[in-house]
């Protein structure tokens, strides 16, 4: 057994025990009362699973085991000569709940480049798809093309012990992750750069050979990278790319069929593909003021004009943050550290400086301050990727890293499959009749 998955077996086997004495002795405990308003809105704060890899507060922000994303910055491992982290590291630490080492985080990319081939069929299949198909379509399909690949699925039909369950998909969680950047690389150089590929370069880490292979070679795109791979790997469980995969996955599809699942989530553009329309909406709007840079007055025009047209203002709210999402300010912080002037990010920071006043104005809008895609476009436009459709993989790489260790911790603590009740209005009435007869 690997070194990796000797360590979780320790940690899960540990947690297990804990579980198990968990359910026995307060599983009647209540974590919560919720309202008939929660049912119908998305169920909004009710507490409904759970995800060992990070913990979101909605004044704070995101925590991944217990560590801030400025901690984060500080404490994994960097590249020789690197500032930023090795996504690599993140990866480790939502797995085994420890920080790694800069050998642990070795071994791990090692381990993705021995695992990085990606069978020929794959590109075969996206090679038959209209080269204008949407990335994010591309690239679920990519990863349903490699689901050929799945252990999990394999073994699961030759007959295995559920003891064995989360082996197998840590296998496929490992092998995925290593092939997606070159799926991710191939669909941007097929769909922008004329079918002209870039081989990946062994010699690098995950995050660098995924700028290489999109055909970045400067250290600063790959610093980027290696941000923006770590900053966008989990929020917790319950949003939509992670709770898809968990759902999904706890029918006991494999971890290729959940991760889908997840993606076709992210692709949605009140979720992942916000940050494409972040960027669309600023060159709309740079557009709309004669394509120069917009005055503070300006934006504001433009913030009321898209509300009054009853569309959303894209890159801001969250459905549990109320305060700046510190995603966000890490990239403001890149921004600020090694660019210190772009015109698009100068716009970014006079929305920041306007938006909040004017969605808080209108009263209903529960977090008027910016999320983790109100900035990522501009940082990758700075540096000479302006395709804003292809932005949502990058977002999606990213995300398999979350949702993946928490798929592993699914079949390591025999998580069950997820079934909600649902009711009909006609039973809500009901109820409430039968609630107001007996008051
Ligand atoms: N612009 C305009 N209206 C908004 C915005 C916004 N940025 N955010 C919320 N609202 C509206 C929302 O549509 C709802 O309107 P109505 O009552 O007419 O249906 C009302 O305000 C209350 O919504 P909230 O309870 O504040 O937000 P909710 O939890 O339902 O939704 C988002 C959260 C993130 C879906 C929402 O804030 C939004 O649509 N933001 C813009 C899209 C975006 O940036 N999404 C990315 C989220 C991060 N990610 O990567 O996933
Ligand atoms: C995310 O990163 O998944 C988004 O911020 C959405 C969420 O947490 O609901």
């Amino acid at each position: 057994m690997d070194k990796l998955k000797e360590k979780f077996k320790v940690k899960a086997e540990a947690l297990n025990i804990e579980i198990k004495d968990i359910i026995k002795t307060h599983g009647d405990m209540k974590l919560g009362e919720y309202t008939v308003a929660q049912v119908y809105q998305g169920m909004r704060g009710m507490t409904g699973m759970v995800s060992e890899t990070s913990k979101l507060d909605a004044e704070e922000g995101i925590r991944f085991r217990g560590y801030s994303i400025p901690e984060l910055r500080k404490q994994l491992p960097k590249a020789p000569g690197g500032t930023e982290p090795l996504p690599e590291g993140i990866f480790y630490l939502m797995l085994v709940g420890e920080l790694p080492t800069t050998e642990d985080v070795s071994y791990i990319t090692n381990e993705w480049i021995k695992r990085s081939v990606v069978p020929k069929h794959v590109f075969d299949v996206l090679d038959r798809l209209p080269v204008d198909t949407h990335p994010m379509t591309q690239f679920s399909i990519g990863v349903m093309a490699m689901q050929t690949e799945s252990v999990f699925a394999k073994a699961y039909a030759k007959g295995m012990n559920k003891k064995e369950y989360w082996e197998y998909a840590y296998e496929d969680a490992m092998t995925m992750i290593s092939r997606l950047p070159r799926v991710a690389a191939y669909i941007y150089r097929r769909k922008y750069k004329g079918g002209v590929h870039i081989e990946p370069d062994h010699k690098l880490d995950w995050a660098a050979n995924l700028a290489h292979m999109l055909g970045f070679e400067e250290f600063d795109m790959k610093r980027l990278m290696r941000l923006y791979l770590t900053i966008h790997a989990d929020h917790e469980g319950g949003n939509v790319s992670a709770h898809a995969t968990h759902l999904v996955g706890s029918a006991l599809s494999d971890p290729y069929l959940a991760f889908t699942a997840g993606m076709n989530g992210l692709a949605g553009p009140l979720h992942g593909l916000a940050n494409q329309e972040v960027l669309s909406w600023i060159m709309e709007m740079k557009e709309f003021f004669g394509g120069l840079l917009p005055t503070k007055d300006q934006i504001a025009d433009y913030i009321k004009k898209t509300l009054a047209e009853g569309k959303v203002v894209p890159g801001y709210g969250h459905a549990v943050l109320r305060k700046t999402d510190p995603r966000f300010t890490a990239q403001q912080d890149f921004y600020r550290t090694y660019i210190k002037h772009d015109d698009i990010c100068e716009i970014v920071q006079m929305i920041y400086e306007v938006a909040p006043g004017i969605l808080e104005s209108t009263g209903k809008i529960k977090n008027p301050w910016p999320n983790v895609d109100a900035h990522s476009g501009a940082l990758l436009v700075h540096y000479g990727m302006h395709e804003y459709d292809f932005y949502t993989v990058l977002f999606g790489v990213s995300r398999a890293l979350g949702v993946m260790a928490s798929l592993v911790w699914d079949r390591a603590t025999g998580s069950a499959i997820e079934r909600p009740n649902s009711v009909t209005t006609d039973w809500i009435k009901k109820k409430i009749a039968a609630e107001k007869a007996v008051s």
